[in-house]
């Protein structure tokens, strides 16, 4: 059997994702999950939570709780979105896990070991009321361009300005405010990366199939500018995964963590592990999927991610993963995405641009928006939302064409024939013809889908809806029957049978729709359509049904117009 390893980019702890970190990750990688799975293919979802660095603390502080716990609660309510969405992962793990904190320190020791870490002396701005070291953003001061006074570290919010701590006037403490601080001098570990750049350079450049959008991103970084400059994997932080030689403790480095970027992708294999650990597996369970040396050679091994994370998947990790010398599991495609805008311009978590997971599930059900999304995916650019284009695909594609299927062909067949299979009459040449388009569609689906090509898989779905919405149209059933009700029955026969091919077909994009239409055909048979005249044969004679609700609303101009409004601004 195909066994096919699937990563999601893990989303930040600090705050609930937009719509657009959705589509460039966690959904797309959901539709392949699911798509591999309908087609019998062993797969392994994982995703987390990524808990680590500055981020996560100045997101606590703000809440006003300590780090930890404001971890524990965030991750509770990503995973409950998560779920609520569709996305189904095999394990929704944390990078703040004990199993992460092992292998991560277990990488850096065989990395240690194999001589690809330098430990390096900096200058970095101490506080004596804090006892600990600042990172550049937790400094304030005052501007030396604009005199702006509550100028950061990294950066002046006002003019923009990229400064370093020491430029600030009258330097402070953003934690306590303290102007008691001193530049001292600090150890830290890097990562001798550019040891490697030939490797990952022969390793990248035998990936011939891969987007371009990855290719391009990684080849940037390895050749042009500094992307593969050795990196600092250590921070003066509290929170994080303590820097361990292995299981030793590592002179000079007490107190310090590592970076999140290092700790980060670590846990997709960690994920695994907790995975296996939550079923009391034994290591084997989770092995065989990450070392080559106990079966995971024979897995394909899928990343997905927005553009922005590539160079890190493309360059840092494998890095990690071929500078420790043991036979972990390489990438072997990496499906990045484009930017989703919002509206004419951003979305924006800092800002609150924009709509947010929660708020989307607030206003509609998951597969509105699932749909939405994977249909306009920005694959091969930027896309935008705009709440027109989502009101004029829910009530297209979803409302008029599948959802007006479903509907008319289950209503007629029960006030005519009742609500069972009808039986009489023989598929005759426009059935057959029906056939061999959907045939063709159905191949051309499979094969979209098993590139990962989101849009087009959407198109041909969506193409395979108007086929058979064409063929009600034509056949006409409801006149077909006052002439030749036993020729009406055979074309609800096979509409009927369609329905459940298309809840088969659609349920990697909208699978809740399509559990209402499987639960209203009153069948479990998900079976693939690899024979399209055999499975319009599957419901047979006599078989009973119920007509399902409404499967899509339509989206009226009034509700449109509020939730433009609503969202128009910044959320509070
Ligand atoms: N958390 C960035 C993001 O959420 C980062 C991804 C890590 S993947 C190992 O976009
Ligand atoms: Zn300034």
């Amino acid at each position: 059997m195909t066994r096919i390893l699937i990563t999601s980019a893990i989303p930040y702890i600090n705050g609930i994702k937009h719509l657009g970190n959705l589509v460039g990750s966690q959904l797309p990688a959901d539709l392949y999950a699911r798509y591999q799975r309908a087609r019998g293919a062993e797969v392994m979802f994982i995703c987390a939570t990524d808990e680590h660095g500055t981020p996560a603390e100045l997101a606590a502080a703000k809440a006003g709780k300590p780090v930890a716990e404001f971890c524990a609660e965030m991750y509770e309510i990503q995973a409950d979105i998560a779920k609520r969405f569709g996305l189904s992962f095999d394990h929704f793990g944390r990078s703040s896990s004990p199993q992460n904190h092992k292998l991560t320190q277990h990488f850096a020791g065989r990395l240690k070991a194999e001589g690809y870490i330098e430990e390096v002396s900096e200058k970095q701005v101490y506080s004596n009321a804090d006892g600990r070291f600042l990172p550049d953003r937790y400094i304030e001061g005052t501007c030396p361009n604009c005199g702006y006074d509550k100028a950061r570290g990294d950066q002046c919010e006002n003019c923009t300005k990229q400064l370093d701590p020491t430029d600030l006037i009258e330097p402070r403490s953003a934690i306590s405010g303290s102007t008691d601080l001193e530049v001292r001098e600090t150890k830290h570990l890097y990562l001798r990366q550019s040891k490697l750049k030939d490797q990952l350079d022969d390793w990248i450049n035998s990936k011939t199939d891969w987007p371009v959008l990855t290719t391009s991103i990684a080849k940037k970084w390895l050749h042009d500018g500094d992307g593969l400059r050795d990196r600092g994997i250590t921070r003066d932080l509290d929170w994080g995964v303590p820097v361990k030689d292995g299981e030793n403790d590592w002179p000079g480095m007490e107190g310090k963590v590592f970076y999140v970027w290092f700790d980060a992708p670590i846990e997709y294999i960690a994920a695994t592990k907790e995975w296996a650990d939550a079923r009391g597996l034994d290591d084997s369970a989770w092995e065989r999927w990450w070392r080559t040396d106990k079966g995971a050679d024979d897995v394909r091994y899928v990343q997905f991610m927005g553009k922005d994370n590539v160079p890190f998947h493309t360059l840092s990790f494998p890095a990690t993963i071929m500078g420790s010398g043991e036979p972990w599991k390489l990438v072997d495609y990496i499906k990045s995405f484009n930017y989703l805008n919002y509206d004419g311009g951003q979305f924006s978590t800092s800002q609150g641009r924009g709509v947010f997971m929660d708020q989307a599930l607030d206003i509609l059900p998951a597969d509105y928006w699932r749909w939405w999304l994977l249909s306009h995916a920005p694959e091969t650019s930027d896309s935008e939302f705009t709440w027109e284009n989502f009101q004029s695909s829910v009530n297209k594609d979803l409302a008029d064409v599948l959802g007006n299927f479903v509907s008319r062909v289950t209503k007629f067949c029960n006030s005519k024939f009742g609500p069972a299979v009808p039986e009489g009459g023989a598929y005759g040449e426009r059935e057959q013809a029906l056939i061999v388009d959907l045939t063709t569609k159905i191949r051309a689906y499979e094969n979209h889908m098993a590139a990962m090509d989101v849009r087009k898989s959407a198109a041909e779905l969506r193409s395979i809806w108007v086929a058979g919405n064409e063929y009600l149209q034509d056949v006409a059933p409801w006149t077909t029957f006052k002439e030749n009700p036993e020729q009406a029955a055979a074309q609800i026969r096979l509409a009927l049978n369609l329905i459940r091919v298309y809840a088969v077909l659609s349920a990697p994009f909208i699978p809740t729709a399509s559990a209402q239409m499987l639960s209203g055909m009153n069948t479990l048979d998900m079976s693939w359509p690899d024979d399209v005249e055999a499975a319009l044969g599957v419901l047979p004679v006599g078989h009973e049904f119920t007509v399902p609700e409404v499967l899509f609303a339509k989206i009226s101009d009034d509700q449109r117009e509020e939730w433009a409004e609503k969202f128009s601004g910044v959320r509070s």
